[in-house]
């Protein structure tokens, strides 16, 4: 409904929050009870190279997920380094998708080798196992597939591919903390996983993220890697690195895990709210949750079709900031487009038209277990008002 009289400044003005909404704020464990763990750590002064809450975070996170090799890291990105150098891979080409974050196609490279973008599918804006298979060459190592914002990937055309061709595969799976597929979780496809416990992710330690594999030498090795190699005072058995996560973020993780599974139920709350919220907005498209999935709906991305919905996405984009709602484009630009990638002539250029339409219209909008209902309501009513004022 129009507003008689009032441009888009004006209301704009009357409608914007007076606090800032960001896009993602982190769940926080009670604070008497990590409390407690600290008291621990203070009487023992042990703060890491996998100490006691190490080990026990460890082994409760195992449970908990219901996977049977797991190992800590200081974060997602070097446990994602260690997931490829563990393949003993040398040189080569491995196949990985352009619609995620820059850590995904960054551990590539460090670890010497080139990543090859392959286009996404339209409804799961994961990589495409027909895309993939297109672009096996002699020279393919790995597939490394993203499960964005926790929707699986077609898991099983990757494991036909992967024994088709001899090829492992390894997922980014640093958005699935809780998901489940097929009554499987999520992170236990494919030869290993990674999972992010960044501040920003549905599960956090500040800092963190796990390694998730199948068989106990493989989780040996990781296990090595993580502490530069070395297996005991006198040996050292590779070129490891220092990705230990600190006994600070174990006891965090600890306190934190009694809280996923609520937390996951709020933002299932949010999400059915949301998508209530914008059912009829003309040219705001919400995403389903996933066929035979139990989803831990930890992002809310929206597309927006410009033609139908009246402004474009990076219209909707500035308008919601300027009511300090924080939204953020994941996954935009495309990892493809970032200049280091777009430029390296040694890269095998591949078309991506799906990842690069869907990269101009996707926009995550704010999604946390606290965010108050009543938020959600008026960030709604904002997208379905802006369109009154195309033009300015
Ligand atoms: N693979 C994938 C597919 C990933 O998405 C990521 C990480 C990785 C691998 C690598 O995992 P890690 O090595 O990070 O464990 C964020 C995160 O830094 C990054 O972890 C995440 N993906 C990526 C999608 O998003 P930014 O640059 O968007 O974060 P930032 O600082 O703008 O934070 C977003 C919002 O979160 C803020 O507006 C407010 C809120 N926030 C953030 C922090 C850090 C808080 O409320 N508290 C906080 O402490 O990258």
């Amino acid at each position: 409904m129009r507003f008689a009289g009032m441009d888009l400044d004006g209301y704009i003005e009357k409608s914007r929050f007076k606090e800032t909404i960001y896009v993602a704020r982190p769940t926080m464990p009670s604070k008497e009870e990590y409390q407690g763990y600290l008291s621990s750590i203070w009487e023992t002064l042990w703060l890491t190279n996998e100490a006691y809450w190490h080990q026990k975070f460890t082994e409760e996170l195992k449970k908990f997920l219901e996977v049977p090799e797991l190992v800590l890291f200081c974060n997602g990105t070097i446990a994602l380094l260690i997931a490829l150098k563990i393949l003993n891979i040398e040189e080569g080409e491995v196949i990985t998708t352009p619609f995620t974050f820059s850590a995904t196609p960054h551990v590539v490279c460090w670890n010497g080798l080139k990543p090859v973008f392959c286009d996404i599918q339209r409804d799961s804006y994961n990589l495409d196992p027909n895309c993939v298979e297109k672009a096996i060459t002699p020279k393919t190592r790995a597939i490394f597939p993203v499960h964005v914002y926790g929707i699986p990937c077609d898991v099983e055309a990757f494991e036909r591919l992967s024994k088709k061709y001899s090829i492992p595969v390894v997922y980014d799976a640093a958005h699935t903390f809780g998901c489940k597929y097929r009554g499987k979780p999520l992170c236990g496809y494919g030869d290993i996983s990674v999972l992010s416990f960044h501040a920003t992710k549905l599960f956090t330690t500040a800092e963190g993220g796990a390694l998730v594999c199948h068989t106990a030498e493989q989780a040996r090795t990781a296990y090595y890697m993580k502490n530069f190699g070395i297996a005991d005072e006198e040996t050292v058995v590779g070129v490891g690195i220092n990705g230990k996560m600190t006994e600070l973020s174990s006891a965090f993780g600890l306190a934190l895990l009694p809280k996923v599974p609520e937390e996951i139920n709020r933002r299932q709350n949010l999400y059915k709210l949301y998508c209530e919220q914008l059912k009829d907005c003309h040219g705001i498209q919400t995403v389903s949750v996933p066929k035979d999935c139990e989803w831990n709906y930890a992002y809310f991305p929206i597309e927006v079709d410009r033609e139908v919905y009246g402004l474009s996405r990076d219209e909707l984009f500035q308008r919601l900031r300027r009511c300090n709602v924080i939204v953020r484009k994941y996954f935009y630009p495309l990892c493809n487009r970032i200049p280091y990638y777009a430029e390296r002539k040694d890269i095998p250029k591949l078309p991506t038209p799906v990842a690069d339409e869907v990269a101009q219209r996707i926009l995550c909008l704010p999604m946390y277990g606290n965010l108050p209902y009543e938020y959600v309501i008026k960030i709604c009513e904002l997208i379905k008002t802006f369109p009154e004022w195309t033009n300015t």
